[in-house]
């Protein structure tokens, strides 16, 4: 087991706020003078109901996060924590949304401050970091926008992708594509939440109604519809699959039941990530070890998906030769 929780990690779909420990929250809370009690248990974890509830507490969470300076600590913070967990190349999902409000003055504030304790955090801790702008779903196409704009002017080496999170029942994937083609038009690498809430229907839309589509966060219930399944092996597209966020949340009722192992056998190319980890209390090496044990994965299997992982990853070559 040693073996495989120590291999050199590669995670593809990790929410920045999502990463924000709970007493890090609490100590922000405290520092702005903040009444954020109803959002934690009484032994300090994320209290919520369910996926819906999680987004308000999610939210109200990130609340508490004000300007740049806070949200170049708590990369520090994610780093620190991905280095524990032997994660050696990270994609974590920024949202203008939550830095400036779609404002690109204010979105470049923001990312010039986060950049700069990415580049600290990877001397310290040997963890390369880069980001996917993302929109979120349930603010509406006009927010989207303006987090598509401001992906497109930072588009580069370091903001290499573009997203969509937030509730997968609020419209669908096709309201979005204005945003997804500015995106795309700037150089940016695609992916989609899509699959988690709504059936393989959902899957389908995120690659024929977006256009370049070359990954999808989740996308496990396309295992629905074995057609579907044989486009995304054809086609490479990658799933970012988060086992442990998808049975904390009730979309599987245990891992034994979760998908991950016949995707694979299906020749869908999956990878493996953490989603938001102290909110779904996780992390990569527990998703690993429970891996292990329910499917029985030895280390070829990690390495495998690690290999597809970085193949997956949107950074550019010579990053990816110097993580190898
Ligand atoms: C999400 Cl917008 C957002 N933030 C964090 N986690 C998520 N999962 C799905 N959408
Ligand atoms: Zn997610």
């Amino acid at each position: 087991m040693a073996r495989i929780l120590d291999l050199p990690k590669v995670e593809l779909h990790l929410h920045f706020e999502g990463a924000a420990p709970p007493a890090f929250i609490r100590g922000l809370a405290k520092e702005k003078k903040t009444d954020l009690s109803k959002i934690f248990r009484p032994d300090g974890s994320y209290a919520y109901r369910d996926f819906v509830h999680f987004l308000s507490v999610y939210e109200a969470a990130t609340s508490v996060l004000k300007g740049p300076e806070d949200f170049a600590r708590l990369c520090t913070a994610l780093m620190e924590e991905s280095a524990k967990n032997g994660v050696v190349y990270s994609e974590t999902f920024v949202s203008p949304d939550f830095c400036g409000g779609g404002d690109v003055g204010a979105w470049r504030e923001y990312l010039h401050a986060i950049r700069e304790a990415a580049e600290a955090g990877e001397k310290t801790y040997g963890v390369t970091l880069r980001g996917i702008v993302t929109c979120i779903r349930h603010f509406g196409p006009d927010k989207a926008k303006a987090a598509a704009r401001c992906a497109a002017e930072t588009a580069g080496d370091w903001i290499v992708g573009f997203g969509m999170g937030g509730d997968e029942n609020m419209g669908e994937q096709g309201d979005f594509a204005y945003s997804f083609d500015m995106a795309a038009e700037a150089g940016l690498r695609l992916t989609t939440h899509a699959g988690e809430w709504r059936g393989p229907r959902e899957v389908e839309n995120a690659i024929t109604d977006l256009r370049g589509m070359e990954r999808i966060g989740h996308g496990v219930r396309a295992i629905e519809d074995p057609r579907l399944c044989d486009i995304l092996a054809e086609r490479e597209i990658t799933l970012e699959v988060c086992p442990g966020s998808n049975v904390f949340l009730g979309v599987y009722p245990s891992l034994d039941k979760h998908p991950i192992q016949k995707l694979r056998e299906r020749g869908v190319k999956v990878t493996v990530s953490t989603d938001d980890p102290p909110f779904f209390h996780t992390t990569l090496r527990k998703e690993y070890e429970r891996l292990a044990k329910t499917f029985r994965w030895g280390a070829d299997t990690f390495a495998d998906l690690n290999r597809t992982a970085l193949d997956a990853a949107f950074c550019d070559a010579a990053t990816k030769e110097a993580i190898k």
